[in-house]
């Protein structure tokens, strides 16, 4: 059995987690923190056999998107002229980040 965690935009949450629902699996969804731009998201657990992991993959590729967004970073410190200023940064965030865990044991009880 696999474990599949998939870290994926809040404005995508409740699409991938209902499209895989729909599609018979089960997932725990988490609230989590980016650890660069310090908002929300959202990580997706799914606990699968290894032979619909691929499956479960497609499904949260098709179900998020890639945006763009904008963070502003801390004031720079120092003596260097201009670096006081802040310079926002435009970074690409998704589809989704996805990691694919063994598991040794899984149970219900
Ligand atoms: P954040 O850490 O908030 O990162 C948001 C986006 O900022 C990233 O999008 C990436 O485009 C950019 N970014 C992150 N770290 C950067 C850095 N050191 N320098 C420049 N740009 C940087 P994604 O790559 O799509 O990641 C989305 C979220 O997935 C991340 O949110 C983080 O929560 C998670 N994530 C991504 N890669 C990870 C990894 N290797 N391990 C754990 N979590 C990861």
């Amino acid at each position: 059995m696999k474990l599949v965690f998939a870290i994926v935009q809040n404005e995508d949450g409740q699409r991938v987690t209902d499209a895989l629902n729909e599609k018979g699996f089960s997932v725990t969804r988490l609230a989590t923190t980016g650890g660069f731009l310090r908002s929300g998201n959202t990580t997706l657990l799914t606990g699968v056999e290894e032979s619909k992991v691929e499956e479960v993959i497609a499904i949260v590729k098709k179900e998020s998107r890639s945006r763009k967004k904008t963070i502003t970073p801390p004031p720079t410190q120092g003596n260097t002229p201009g670096a006081y200023m802040m310079y926002p940064v435009e970074v690409t965030v998704g589809g989704a980040t996805i990691f694919v865990m063994d598991v040794d044991r899984f149970e219900k009880v």
